[in-house]
């Protein structure tokens, strides 16, 4: 029993093939009553890139265990890129419902059902949730249902209601959630919701204000705008975006204002007072160059749904981590090197607990790669970050790969950079009343051009990038974009024609 117990990797892939699954089992649970259950790796967190790593992991013959207290699927199946894309469709087909008179089907009237939509996007995400858990099971990965802590053995060990769990190899993959804002800061600040509480909305708000800037915000602001909600969109600065390339920021600004949407620059909640009405909320109005501005006061009144979108942060306290000399930054984060080794021997973490390009593709290629490195004697592997395209699901889409041109300007001087714009209307708005433009950056960089960014805001942006970033990732100059032929007539197209 002993020597089963301490079962080392070889020993523990010939145990799951020799002994029927369900053996294996039992002396896993009669283990675990006395001592602490080992496995060769242990993933805290079913997430994107927890689920990854662990799937990988045991196709190299370790045996896994992935401790997860929510759903399976984590942040992105659950509450993030999945359910946001259904709702992004949907406010698509809203969109173009007012384009059907232009194309000639007149009397298209249509009356929306947001409780239809939120049903089917709940069934699809258990659904998921499901095949997930399958997942885990035809890969014989155990699954331990609970919230994981650290605890203080010597070797590094993980607590799940009350059994004790180690490995070798230990992966944080726990994730983020949305921060908040507290009652002394901004009275009443509690009574609004976060993106999470977005996608249990039960009806279509009927006056929605969303608060920040960032990506969540402004999808958000878009999807609830054009299916109906009057929305109004409070930033601290003046354009949203101000991350991106410059021309992506402005122009995002000017479609949000142009689709009808509220935006209030500058501004800041005060307070949130609960009415018969709906939410009464106060707001301060400075222009943050202008020293000598007076603050303005303004109220939204009747607002039935006040949403902080004002960033994320790392699930790292509940883990009791301040004594296993795995350093975090001042935000919480989880401080990791290019190989996703924290200061800690033995464990790891990646996604976005680590707080760096918090995508899905991005914490499952870490999560892979780190299980090559770990379990296939795979030294060298490790993910790339440079080069990550990324899509904002605004209406119309943005699509964005590599340096802005402020960045690619910081790195090689103004004289070695060259960035070509262009701005047009799509063909499709050229039947129709509502029109949209779409704008396209290239970013170049010394005599060769190689391209090093790619920023684009317009319908279609979306599914266009993707190739466009193998191209970009194998080095290709603005020569080998002019040399290729277009495709006509398309707005892809004329991201090979820019002069
Ligand atoms: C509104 C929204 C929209 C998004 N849209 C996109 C998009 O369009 N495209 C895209 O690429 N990305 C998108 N993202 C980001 C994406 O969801 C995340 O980058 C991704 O989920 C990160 O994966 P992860 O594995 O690091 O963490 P997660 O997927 O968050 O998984 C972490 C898991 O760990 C669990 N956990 C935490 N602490 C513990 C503990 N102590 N014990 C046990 N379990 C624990 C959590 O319950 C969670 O399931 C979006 C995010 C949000 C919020
Ligand atoms: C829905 O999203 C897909 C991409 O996932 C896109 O190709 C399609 O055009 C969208 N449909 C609508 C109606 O928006
Ligand atoms: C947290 O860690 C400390 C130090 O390692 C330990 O003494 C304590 O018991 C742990 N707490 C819990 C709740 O596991
Ligand atoms: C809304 O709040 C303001 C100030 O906070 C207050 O003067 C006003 O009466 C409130 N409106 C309602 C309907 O409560
Ligand atoms: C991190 O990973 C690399 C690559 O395998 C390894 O060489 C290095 O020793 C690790 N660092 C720590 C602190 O574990
Ligand atoms: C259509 C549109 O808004 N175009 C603007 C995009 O951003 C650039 C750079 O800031 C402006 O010059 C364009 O007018």
């Amino acid at each position: 029993m002993e020597v089963l117990v301490h079962f080392s990797r070889m020993q523990a892939s010939y145990l799951t093939f020799r002994l029927p699954v369900s053996l294996v089992c039992v002396l896993r649970r009669r283990m675990a009553s006395d001592a602490v259950t080992r496995f060769d790796f242990l993933v805290i967190g079913g997430g994107s890139g927890g689920l990854a790593g662990a799937r990988r992991a045991a196709e190299l013959g370790a045996t896994c265990a992935v401790i997860e207290n929510n759903r399976l699927g984590g942040t992105c199946v659950n509450v993030g890129c999945v359910p946001k894309k259904v709702m992004w469709n949907t406010s698509v087909h809203a969109e173009y419902l007012h384009d059907h008179a232009d194309y000639g089907f007149e009397g298209a009237q249509a009356h929306f059902s947001w409780q239809l939509i939120k049903n089917k996007r709940d069934a699809y995400v258990s659904h998921l949730n499901q095949i997930y858990r399958n997942n885990l099971d035809k890969a014989r990965i155990q699954t331990i249902q609970g919230n994981a802590r650290f605890t203080d053995d010597p070797e590094p060990t993980v607590e799940v209601s009350g059994k004790k769990y180690t490995a070798p190899h230990i992966l944080i993959a726990t994730g983020g959630h949305p921060s908040t804002v507290s009652d002394e800061d901004v009275p009443g600040a509690s009574l609004g919701i976060t993106s999470d509480g977005f996608f249990e909305l039960e009806s279509c708000p009927r006056h929605s204000v969303l608060v920040g800037a960032g990506y969540i915000a402004v999808e958000m602001a878009g999807i609830l705008s054009s299916l109906g909600s009057k929305t109004s969109l409070i930033i601290r600065h003046d354009g949203v975006l101000r991350n991106f390339d410059a021309l992506i920021s402005s122009n995002c600004t000017k479609e949000l204002e142009n689709s009808g949407i509220d935006l209030w620059r500058n501004t800041q909640v005060k307070s949130v007072q609960k009415t018969e009405q709906g939410l009464n909320i106060t707001l301060g109005t400075k222009d943050v160059k202008d020293k000598d501005a007076k603050e303005k006061t303004d109220r939204i009144q009747g607002v039935d749904c006040l949403l902080w979108a004002i960033g994320r942060e790392p699930n790292t306290a509940g883990l009791n981590l301040s004594q296993m000399g795995v350093k975090l930054d001042p935000k919480g984060c989880i401080v990791v090197d290019e190989f996703q080794n924290t200061t800690r021997q033995g464990i790891y973490a990646l996604g976005d607990v680590c707080g760096k390009a918090l995508l899905t593709p991005v914490a499952i290629a870490a999560g892979r790669k780190l299980a090559h490195r770990l379990f296939e004697g795979k030294a060298e592997s490790k993910l790339d970050y440079t080069n990550i395209p990324t899509v904002v699901f605004t209406h119309p889409p943005i699509g964005t790969i590599g340096l802005t041109e402020d960045e690619a300007i910081r790195s090689w001087g103004k004289t070695s950079v060259k960035a070509y714009t262009t701005s047009f209307t799509p063909m499709y708005y050229t039947i129709t009343s509502r029109k949209t433009k779409c704008v396209m950056k290239l970013v170049c960089v010394g005599k060769e051009e190689k391209v090093v960014g790619l920023h684009m805001q317009g319908p279609g942006c979306d599914e266009m990038l993707q190739g466009f970033a193998v191209a970009i990732k194998m080095g290709a100059t603005k020569a080998d974009f002019d040399n290729t032929i277009a495709i006509h007539p398309t707005s892809s197209e004329e991201l090979v024609t820019m002069r």
